[in-house]
Formats: structure tokens, sequence, C-alpha cells
């Protein structure tokens, strides 16, 4: 007999909860339920499921049982009421949104957020009567001054992607819920094995699980987690009606597959993120390195205090500024130049020609988006086949740039 979850450490969590292989012929893991739509016993029983009246599954799009073991075990690693799968990150952000903002409302959120976040928020939402404010979160008091009772969201990345400034969630959730908005926090670079947003007064919480959740590069999905009401009000509205961005229930069990080794793989992510950015910052051509588990990091005390690690991505500035990055970026072998993070493999991009090319160049400025920056994203190789790599590439980048005559 399982122990009740919340006696469960993390890790037996991420492997067990939501699922009786007693229920499914003893199967290890979940089976996949590759079914549009449920069949009924009779007319009333039909009625009675779409009334929500009775549980039960009748359409895909509203629920699936494998979806079900897969929010199950979120909302108890996130230790929320309940949880809620997309088919993406954007697709939870969205049905999220829509589901809480009407015509006349108002979201505040950070200066900085992913580029398409940002697209969604500023040049999405804005064109429907929803008023956009956008403040640097760090500062509490910032939020003090803009937040009033029109106000129903307040949203924010921690660390913020791609500059990794940290939003003190605490302090930022008592500001909102005196106000009566709600919180809500994309928890995609900590995942909730370094960092428990709900559990320090956040209402909900966001999921890329495209990211370091799956793991391995091979899934686009998202995630939510918050409370019973908020989450079944997302399901029936933002998520059933307004997106219908509903993830596929073959994701659901590589997700399932992935969050089984989270644990371990956030520790190694840290281990070896750190490890190359205490390197990096040693490097004469490296001007500045920005990750939470250095002391040099700026905001190094919220970090410590809210994080239980530094997680595996990093921004990185070179003295050469973005000519000489794009040489060092150009010059690797093993580290792949790719967007997305969060992979076994190592990945490095561009934020300002990339993820955060939705933002204008004027956008960027004042956001605080640097146009020479880099992200490299550590994955689980080698640490010395990454320094390696990235040893070879800083290298290269340093030799002075011979013109042809
Ligand atoms: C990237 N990011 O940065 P889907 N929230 C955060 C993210 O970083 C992302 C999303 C949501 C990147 C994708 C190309 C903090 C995505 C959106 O891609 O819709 O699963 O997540 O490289």
């Amino acid at each position: 007999m399982m122990k009740p979850t919340n006696d469960l450490g993390f890790a037996t969590r991420s492997i067990h909860v939501g699922y009786d292989d007693s229920e499914a012929k003893g199967a290890l893991n979940p089976p996949v339920y590759m079914s549009s739509t449920f069949t009924f016993n009779n007319t009333n029983e039909g009625g009675a499921r779409f009334s929500g009246e009775t549980g039960g599954h009748f359409y895909s799009r509203v629920s699936n049982p494998t979806l079900e073991v897969l929010e199950k075990r979120l909302a108890a690693l996130e230790d929320a009421e309940a949880g809620l799968c997309f088919a993406s990150g954007m697709g939870a952000i969205t049905s999220v949104l829509w589901t809480f903002l009407s015509a006349g409302d108002e979201i505040i959120t950070d200066e900085t957020l992913y580029g398409c976040t940002f697209a969604f928020i500023h040049h999405g939402l804005s064109r429907f009567g929803i008023k956009v404010t956008s403040i640097d979160m760090s500062d509490p008091e910032q939020l003090s001054a803009a937040i009033s009772d029109n106000t129903k969201i307040v949203y924010f990345e921690s660390p913020a992607n791609p500059n990794m400034k940290l939003v003190d969630i605490a302090n930022i959730a008592k500001i909102a819920s005196k106000h009566g908005a709600l919180t809500i926090v994309d928890n995609t670079y900590c995942t909730p094995y370094l960092q428990q947003p709900l559990a320090i007064g956040a209402d909900i919480v966001v999921h890329s699980a495209t990211k370091f959740l799956s793991g391995h590069g091979d899934l686009i999905a998202g995630l939510a987690a918050g409370g019973q009401e908020l989450m079944a009000r997302v399901r029936l509205e933002g998520l059933k009606d307004m997106t219908g961005a509903v993830m596929d229930p073959l994701t659901a069990h590589q997700l399932l597959r992935g969050l089984k080794t989270l644990s371990i793989r956030m520790d190694r992510h840290c281990t070896s993120a750190l490890e190359i950015a205490q390197r990096l910052e040693m490097h004469p051509l490296v001007s500045k390195v920005s990750y939470p588990g250095l002391e040099s990091f700026a905001q190094n005390d919220l970090a410590s205090s809210q994080m239980s690690g530094g997680g595996g991505v990093m921004t990185i500035e070179l003295v050469g500024g973005f000519e000489q990055a794009s040489r060092f970026m150009d010059a690797l072998n093993m580290v792949k130049r790719a967007v997305s993070l969060g992979d076994a493999d190592s990945l490095i991009q561009h934020p300002a020609s990339m993820t955060h090319s939705a933002y204008t160049i004027e956008e960027r400025a004042s956001h605080g988006i640097s146009e020479s920056l880099l992200r490299l994203s550590v994955g689980l190789e080698d640490v010395p086949d990454i320094w390696n790599d990235l040893q070879q590439a800083l290298q290269i980048a340093g030799q002075p740039v011979v013109c042809a005559a």
C-alpha cells in the first residue's frame, strides 16, 4: 500500500502518483487511451457527464484517462489541488489567460517574457480591449504603484527568459492578492523540483513541458496547475472552448516517462551548469555570465531562498559583443545551435534574433534584453566534453578577424 501523496518524496511522486496498475491489468505504465470519444451506457448517463453532475470522460478535448494520470502527477509535484494538460506551453498560457481576462480588465506582466508570450500578451490580448502594463517585477514597489482593483492578473517568469532576472514570488503574490488579482507564474526554467510557486502564494503555475519536464527534445507540450476551481474553469472555458489546445495521449505517455527521471536530470543540469558558469566567468573573453547559482549573480540571495538549485540555463556575453558572440556560436561542434532548452543535449541560441525576435529592437532595449546576449542550456553530457567544446569555440572567436584583401 502506497503512503498518502504528501508523505512521499519528490522522485517517488514523479514516478508513481496518479496511477493504480491494478486498474490496468498490472501494466507498469498507464495505458495510452488513443480515443477521441467515450461511450455512455444510456442517454441519462451521457447527460450527467456533460453537465458535470457525475464524473467520467466523454470527449478527449475535455479529458482523457492518460492525461488524467499526468494531471494528477503534476499536481502532486507542484503542491496543487489540480493539474491540466495542453498541446504546448503557449497553449497553456493562452488557455489560462483567455479564461480569466475580459475586455476592460488589466494584466500586469514583468517586462521580460519569452518572446511568444510577450507577443501574445502585448500584440494579441491588447487588441481585445485588455489593458497590458509591463513593469520591472523584480522591484515589488513598481507593482504596488501600478496595481488597481481593475488588475485581474499579475504574470511573470522567474527566472525570466532570456535574461535570468528573478522575481520575489511570495512578495509579489501578497501584493496581487490584496487587490484580488491572480498571480500566475511560468515555472518552466525551474520545474517544481527547484521551485514551487504555489506553496509561496502564487495561484497558478504554467509550464512549457517541452523543456525540462519532458527533457529529451522530442515533444511539444504544456501544463498548468493550481486550485481545483481555477483549473476546472480553465478546462471548461479556456481549453475546451477558446483554444482547443489539447495534448494528445501519446505525448502524455512520453511526458510521464520524462517525469520519472526529472529529479536526477535536474540535479545533473544544476551541477554541470554551475561548473560551466564558474569556468566561463573566469575566461578572459567572457564579460558577463548570468546564472542564479553563481555568487556573482545579482539576485543571489533571492535565488538561494526561492530556488533549491540554479537550474540548467545561463546567459553569456562576450567582450567583443555580438560579432564575437556569433563567431563563438558558429564554432561550436557538440553544443547545438538551436532554440528550446532543458534537453539532454546542450543547446545555444541568440535570443535577439531568435526566441525574442517578436520584440522590436526598441522593445528589447526597454525590456532588458541585450542584443549581444547568448543563452546556453547545459545538457546532460559530461562536463569536460561540454567545456572542451566551449573552450575551443572561445579560442576561435578570440582570434583576430582576417579581412579579405
Ligand atoms: C525557447 N521557449 O525559449 P512551447 N514559457 C517559456 C518558454 O521558454 C517557452 C514557452 C513558454 C522556447 C521555445 C522555442 C518560459 C518556450 C512556450 O514552445 O509552446 O511549448 O512553450 O527557446
